[in-house]
């Protein structure tokens, strides 16, 4: 057919009829059947939510929650420096909404973290002459803290991550060095799992940790969750952060991880998926937050938008993931979203700050990316 202005103008609207005519239909059934209800026989599909979203009440981040995710996970809102900023002051206004909007939209609702190195004010572990405490204070502090939290949200939180990130990053085969560990000894992870029991005794109790597929994490934990199991600590599963690159880890090293932890009888949560496009910053794959690099554009080579190599790359990584995962669906009991979109990620300030990074589902505009709709494709 000869291209004149006629023809062109008929092939031309066609064209954008045929497109709209696409992305309308792909609305409606993102519409109709989010993402968690794709993937409703298989296990729950999260995400963790800002303090931002929850205090501004973002409309538009709230609709897209309630449309597309059946589980809901505290980003900040509830870690110590946050919901317990001094000894005798709570902060619970995002909390509070944070489990109302969960409860108001029949969400799967995760507490994080009750016991942690970070973002804990250093007055948890000293006196008033800036000593450090004894074991007992300390014990008393913490049992406090798990008391009224998890007693403030029993029956309404359903599962809490207990313990975050007890491993050393040190050879990845000892207890981290941390606070917690120098006053108290290993035991305190022990005894923050009894006080959350305590607490609320229906709640599901997580270890909750990243790098899980390291082959001397795993060998560590399963030993610690062996002895828990024999003697009756009340560890009820394990959480994979699960902050991925493109490439790193390999699906066979999360595989054995899932199969060494479920051998022992434990559901797997994914707590914290996302997946970093950008360049290596240097080698370490952990999210211990205290790590930064210094900026450079090098470093950040997508300010504007994430090339469609790469866009495709993140789909097919994304498809991979889940594809690994539904193969499992029968001991991963939840995967969640380490934020809403891209705009929101932790990822684009860490390890560096000020980058412009594409982890998520969802753009900028909260638009699906091909990622999510090659999800979708899974399961139709
Ligand atoms: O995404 C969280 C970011 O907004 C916070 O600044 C940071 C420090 O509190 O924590 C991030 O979430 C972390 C999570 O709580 C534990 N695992 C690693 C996550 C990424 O750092």
């Amino acid at each position: 057919m000869k291209l004149d202005r006629r023809n062109f103008l008929i092939a031309a609207s066609t064209a954008t009829m045929a497109t709209r005519i696409k992305a309308e239909v792909i609305k409606e059934s993102i519409q109709k059947h989010g993402l968690a209800d794709a993937f409703v026989g298989d296990y729950h599909v999260g995400a963790a939510v800002s303090t931002d979203t929850i205090l501004s009440e973002d409309k538009p981040t709230l609709k897209l929650l309630e449309r597309e995710f059946s589980s809901i996970t505290a980003e900040n809102c509830q870690k110590w420096e946050e919901v317990h900023p001094s000894e005798d002051s709570w902060n619970w206004s995002a909390s509070d909404k944070f489990v109302d909007f969960g409860e108001q939209n029949n969400k799967h609702i995760l507490g994080h973290a009750l016991v942690w190195h970070s973002q804990i004010p250093s007055s948890v572990f000293q006196d008033k002459a800036g000593d450090t405490v004894s074991a007992s204070v300390l014990r008393r502090r913490m049992e406090n803290h798990i008391g009224t939290l998890v007693g403030r949200y029993k029956g309404r939180v359903h599962t809490w991550d207990v313990v975050n990130e007890a491993v050393s990053d040190d050879g990845y085969d000892d207890w981290r060095p941390s606070a917690w560990f120098q006053i108290l000894g290993n035991r305190y992870m022990e005894e923050a799992f009894n006080l959350a029991r305590q607490a609320d005794p229906n709640a599901e109790l997580l270890y909750n940790d990243y790098n899980m597929h390291y082959p001397q994490k795993r060998e560590f934990l399963v030993g610690v969750f062996k002895d828990y199991l024999d003697r009756g600590v009340p560890l009820d599963g394990v959480g994979f952060q699960a902050h991925y690159m493109l490439d790193d880890p390999e699906l066979e090293q999360i595989e054995k991880s899932i199969d060494a932890y479920s051998a022992l009888g434990l559901p797997i949560h994914i707590t914290e998926l996302d997946v970093d496009v950008l360049p290596k910053a240097f080698e370490y794959m952990g999210a211990e937050i205290s790590t930064n690099f210094e900026y450079s554009d090098k470093l950040n080579p997508y300010p504007t938008e994430l090339p469609d190599i790469l866009q495709e790359k993140l789909a097919s990584r994304y498809e991979k993931l889940f594809g690994l995962f539904s193969k499992h669906q029968d001991r991963i009991k939840r995967v969640t979203l380490w934020g809403v979109s891209d705009a929101d990620s932790w990822k684009n300030n860490w390890p560096v700050r000020g980058r412009t990074n594409y982890p998520l589902l969802f753009d900028r505009q909260l638009n699906p990316k091909l990622a999510y709709t090659r999800l979708m494709n899974l399961k139709r």
